[in-house]
């Protein structure tokens, strides 16, 4: 049985800011690893780059750095060689809304068996702070000294209207929800994202650890149904908002389970895949000669 203790690299400890929300994530992720009761072999973390993404360095699973905004292709193409594989995809905010958002929408659309899980800082983290697709209306910092002007993109609407078949608001404060929001991400059959509100606390002086505990909320303390289509979308349209409220005025911030359905997936449409994975499909009598000339 895997043990927390089997998912520690202890000669590499993590570098985030001291504080940075990544911890919470982190330790969530290998939380729910023992709690699936998965061994290290079995399971991939694919990321992108980003302070988020440097995540896999510190799991002892297997593991890939790729390219901003890249980790999707890279993991699909891992699920589709192996598909007993658990493939967990990790970015940022930058990194999965901003550079590969394309990737994106087309993985949830196919609902490949891939769990996402996005570090949503609200900001570009690694590259000292300029602004994500999810920072919010009005903003501004010293490496962008005047109010943000666009409305922010809203992660649960778009994965939803994509067609991801789990979609989920997490926060990195909350480890026990973060913890069984990824556990139920993972033994999804299909597509899932978790959309993590994780405080940067260097380059963020808004959307700071505090600043979430007076807005979150549990989507199951009110009653919300996970199987309604419609009324997930209601919830997401509750936050980010889409204007720059009175001071005197609260948002609401819902968290927890806002779809779940139960669609056929990538892999079980794909014929060549069907009997066995394409890492156990023997390579006798296959030639791929005329296949490398067509390229060539
Ligand atoms: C193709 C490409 N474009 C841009 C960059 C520069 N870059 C590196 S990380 C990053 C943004 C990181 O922000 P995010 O994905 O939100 O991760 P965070 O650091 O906040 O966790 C950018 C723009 C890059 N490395 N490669
Ligand atoms: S810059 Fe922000 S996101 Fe990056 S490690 Fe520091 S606190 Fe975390
Ligand atoms: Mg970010």
């Amino acid at each position: 049985m895997t043990e927390l203790k089997d998912l520690e690299i202890t000669y590499d400890k993590p570098n985030w800011c001291p504080g940075c929300g990544d911890f919470g994530v982190w330790i969530s992720l290998k939380n729910a690893i023992v709690s699936l009761n998965l061994n290290p072999w079995e399971v991939v973390l694919v990321s992108g780059i980003g302070c988020s993404s440097k995540l896999p360095y510190w799991v002892k699973t297997y593991g890939f750095n790729g390219l901003h905004g890249r980790p999707m292709p890279v993991a699909e193409g891992i699920k589709l060689a192996n598909q007993g594989l658990t493939v967990i995809v990790i970015g940022g905010d930058g990194d999965q809304y901003g550079e590969g958002a394309n990737h994106l929408i087309h993985a949830a659309r196919r609902n490949i068996d891939l769990t996402v899980m996005v570090h949503n800082n609200q900001i570009y983290g690694l590259t000292t702070g300029q602004f994500s697709p999810t920072t919010d209306i009005g903003e501004k910092n010293k490496a962008n000294p005047n109010p943000i002007i666009e409305v922010p993109l809203n992660p649960i609407a778009l994965a939803l209207s994509a067609g991801a078949t789990f979609v989920a608001r997490g926060f990195a404060g909350d480890n026990k929800q973060e913890t069984q929001l990824i556990t139920e991400g993972v033994k999804h059959k299909g597509f899932a994202i978790i959309d993590t509100m994780q405080p940067c606390v260097t380059f963020n002086h808004k959307n700071t650890f505090s600043w979430f505990y007076e807005r979150v909320y549990k989507l199951e303390e009110e009653g919300h149904d996970p199987l309604n289509r419609i009324k997930a979308f209601e919830r997401a349209e509750e936050w980010p908002l889409r204007k720059v409220l009175e001071q005197n005025q609260k948002e609401r911030i819902p968290t927890g389970i806002f779809y779940k359905e139960d669609r056929s997936t990538w892999e079980d449409a794909t014929l060549q895949i069907q009997k066995a994975p394409l890492v156990k499909q023997s390579m006798e009598n296959r030639d791929i000669t005329p296949l490398l000339r067509e390229l060539m």
